[in-house]
């Protein structure tokens, strides 16, 4: 039984590094929402992945705010929490918010890391003392651009390039790279820029040995994925249009995809991540961790689901300061030269928040509290 006295709801607000520019626009700050958890001694962290804007899907960190303060905060706060397992039972009544909801429900894992005595990784599942690190590079300003962007990702050592694609920023760039790296690992991400009137031109890419193409079409399309996929040599990943592991399994039947991207956020949380991944991995199925622009307390949730086996290709998981002049967790996530980041075998998240940088970077904050106790 996890006790928790309350939740401390906080807006920070980050300037990115490097503005990100994908094909449904530019992000050049984040506002975050941040959960912590107060138990007993104990404080645990959560962080939700909403977007400024309902862009990458229909959830804002506004939205979450209202959903967390109105709805879920109270519910976690009523139940009888055992465990991170419980809260998809206790969220069940609402529709939806899966962002909101993972917000919490990763807290209490964090929480149910530290109170257990394990690695966050190793209380998810996870195996991996290393995971495979890869890079998305958004759309730049020029080709050229693109190009010295990627040599710099290639000599910091990750293991997989992806480019954001979207019409107009595709051929001319894939033949770009490709001329220049004709070995690197290389796929590409288009946040459903396309239709089907371009199914030719999708299908011309095979030319350019990608490893995936990520979402080509409509965020919420199962049906024309899969007769683009048949179309196509090179896989289709899905990304957007996996909400949950029922998604997962009509997808991967109808062979609308033949990779998954798992993002704990889009899901739900770290219970649904896990159904995911274990429902890809029965139908071997390669699974990899996607990335939404995360602080250091989501980074390091990222780098824990990472560790588990199916896992198998290179994530968005990369060092905190490609996103962060200086990140809210101490250590900064760091990636060796072989493209890795290291597991952390202590307690918990295995990352210490930074309290005094998260109070300055803060811009609104509310406090929920549990009901006293009657004692009788
Ligand atoms: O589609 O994977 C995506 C960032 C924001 C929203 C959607 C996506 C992304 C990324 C960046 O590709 C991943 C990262 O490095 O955090
Ligand atoms: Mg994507």
């Amino acid at each position: 039984m996890l006790n928790i006295d309350a939740i401390h709801m906080r807006e920070i607000n980050m300037p990115l590094a490097h503005p990100f520019e994908t094909s449904f626009g530019v992000t050049t700050g984040r506002r975050i929402l941040l959960i912590e958890l107060e138990s007993e001694s104990l404080t645990a962290w959560g962080e939700c992945v909403a977007g400024e804007h309902p862009y990458f899907s229909d959830e804002t960190i506004d939205t979450a705010w209202l959903m967390i303060e109105n709805e879920l905060g109270p519910s976690l706060l009523d139940a009888n929490v055992e465990r991170g397992g419980s809260c998809p039972d206790i969220f069940r009544q609402v529709r939806g918010h899966r962002m909101a909801k993972a917000a919490l429900e990763n807290a209490v894992w964090d929480l149910e890391a530290q109170v257990e005595n394990v690695p966050l990784a190793e209380l998810l599942g996870g195996i991996r003392t290393v995971i495979p690190c890869g890079v998305s590079i958004g759309i730049q300003p020029s080709p050229a651009q693109l190009m010295k962007k990627i040599a710099t990702e290639l000599a910091a050592g990750y293991q997989r390039i992806k480019l954001k694609c979207k019409p107009g920023w595709d051929i001319k760039i894939f033949e770009a790279v490709r001329n220049r790296w004709p070995d690197i690992t290389l796929s590409c991400d288009a946040n459903s820029a396309y239709r089907m009137k371009d199914l030719d031109h999708i299908a011309s890419w095979d030319q350019f040995n990608l490893l995936m193409i990520e979402q080509p079409l409509w965020y919420d399309d199962f049906y024309f994925h899969s007769m683009l996929q048949k179309r196509l040599t090179t896989d289709i990943c899905l990304d957007e249009s996996i909400r949950n592991r029922r998604d997962a399994l009509a997808a991967i039947d109808m062979e609308s995809c033949r990779i998954i991207n798992i993002k704990v956020g889009r899901v739900g949380g770290f219970s649904e991540a896990i159904a995911v991944h274990n429902a890809a991995e029965e139908r071997g199925i390669p699974v990899w961790c996607g990335g939404m622009l995360e602080t250091g307390i989501g980074r390091s949730h990222n780098i824990a689901l990472s560790s588990l086996p199916n896992f198998s290709l290179p994530g968005d998981v990369s060092a905190s300061s490609r996103y962060w002049a200086e990140d809210i967790i101490e250590p900064a996530v760091t990636v060796s030269d072989k493209g890795e980041i290291v597991v952390p075998t202590a307690v918990g998240r295995g990352f210490e928040v930074q309290r005094d940088r998260i109070e300055a970077l803060t811009v609104r904050r509310q406090t929920l509290h549990a009901k006293a106790h009657v004692t009788v």
